[in-house]
């Protein structure tokens, strides 16, 4: 990977943001001139430097300042990354905020030296893992992330877009490097020996089987080729719960920056395959077993809630638009079952890596007992491992949600 940065660009940090700040003319309906300000870098992901700038005489007055490294924050810069993510990310969001402005949040500008977005702050919400790994439910989540996927999908594919554009759209998005991350992370490190997979040795024997499974890894080579080659709809490319912030109204997708013209199943397997991930820990985080079922059920629940709500949504935003003697209702079922199929083994797979792989979720990785983390990761893999192997007999969204509850840890191990 070789990019060419703008001599301009420095990495900024919290004293540097603020002078940076003032002078940009975008957030003058925002910051009043020569008014105090206050920052702090608030970013716990894998990628960026995330500042929040707020007016000292009144902190609801705060903006988001997003700024790309040209390396991996999580590893350093012996991981170089392109800066172009950033715009990219800009990109997105403004797509997204066209098409479902309550769901996404405003871009205030882009900044293509510094590569850097300015966004609104989403103060009053939390990323949603962290919600749901404390037992949170969230009541209108199923209904807006159904909304937020069929729109965004559906109107970013060969169902609606013309010709000239979806294919301009394809050249504008093109994501290579971040693309090469997910191909790596997702569907080739996890089924292969590397250091880079931190999974605890409690779990090593079913690491170990999946690993030397041959009709598990050609099933997880037929998603990577998928991913790689079905350039389908603009996708958020890294949907899971901690790119999701939300409260008991609003429901806000962040974080764009690996997207690009791919499968629709990677976004909807991402939401499905992270909240079974959570689900997954539950099994150990809640001990009473009515709350735990509780809670479990909820989680379930939405997932069959999301893709009633997806379909119905994209059944008026796209298949009522479309013309029904090119696209019959034959068509139109098959290619609503073959997307269910794809987010079964698409978010199996994403299961699969939060546990074996690197960057796993803090709501497995984060639990405490060794033992109790063990439970959750096999469950959770024993789930990933399911979907992915048995989509083909899916033909319902109860059926994915059945073959997920029918699993069960297989650590403790018996023999
Ligand atoms: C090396 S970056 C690790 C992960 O963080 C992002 O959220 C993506 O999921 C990526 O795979
Ligand atoms: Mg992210």
């Amino acid at each position: 990977m070789t990019e060419q940065i703008s001599e301009k660009y420095y990495p900024l940090d919290a004293n540097t943001i603020i002078e940076y700040v003032r002078a940009r003319p975008e957030l003058g309906e925002v910051f009043r001139t020569g008014e105090a300000l206050e920052a702090g870098e608030v970013g716990d992901g894998n990628l960026n430097l995330v500042f929040k700038v707020w007016a000292q005489a009144d902190p609801k007055r705060t903006v988001v300042i997003k700024q790309a490294l040209p390396y991996l924050r999580l590893v350093g810069d012996s991981w170089p990354l392109p800066t172009d993510r950033a715009r990219i990310e800009a990109q997105a969001l403004e797509i997204g905020h066209r098409l479902v402005p309550q769901h996404t949040p405003r871009v205030y500008f882009y900044d293509p030296v510094m590569y850097l977005i300015a966004m609104q702050n989403l103060d009053e919400h939390i990323i949603m893992r962290h919600g749901l790994t404390q037992g949170i439910k969230y009541p209108h989540f199923a209904e807006h992330i159904g909304l937020f996927l069929a729109k965004t999908l559906g109107a970013t594919s060969d169902l609606v877009l013309d010709y000239r554009t979806k294919k301009e759209e394809v050249r504008r998005f093109i994501n290579p490097e971040l693309c090469k991350i997910t191909e790596d992370l997702v569907f080739t490190e996890p089924y292969r020996y590397t250091e880079r997979n931190p999974f605890d040795k409690e779990i090593e024997p079913q690491v170990l089987a999946l690993q030397a499974n041959d009709a598990l890894r050609a099933e997880v080579a037929l998603m990577k080729e998928k991913f790689m080659t079905q350039a389908q709809a603009l996708i958020h490319g890294d949907l899971h719960t901690g790119s999701i912030m939300v409260n008991q109204t609003d429901t806000y997708v962040i974080d764009p920056e690996f997207a690009f013209y791919g499968p629709m199943g990677f976004d909807i397997g991402a939401v499905i395959g992270n909240l079974l991930l959570n689900y997954a820990a539950h099994e150990v985080r809640t001990p009473d077993p009515e709350q735990r079922a509780d809670f479990q059920n909820y989680l379930t629940r939405t997932i069959i809630d999301l893709w009633n709500v997806f379909t119905r949504e994209f059944s008026t935003h796209v298949w009522r638009q479309v013309d029904p003697i090119n696209m019959p209702p034959a068509y139109q079922q098959h290619y609503m079952l073959r997307l269910l199929q794809d987010s079964a083994g698409l978010g199996g797979c994403k299961m699969m890596r939060r546990v074996i792989g690197l960057a796993g979720v803090v709501d497995i990785r984060g639990i405490e007992d060794v033992h109790d983390r063990a439970i959750a990761a096999s469950l959770a893999l024993n789930i990933g491992q399911a979907l992915l192997m048995r989509r083909h007999e899916i033909q319902t969204i109860e059926d994915l949600v059945a073959i997920a509850t029918a699993c069960r840890p297989t650590y403790p191990w018996t023999s």
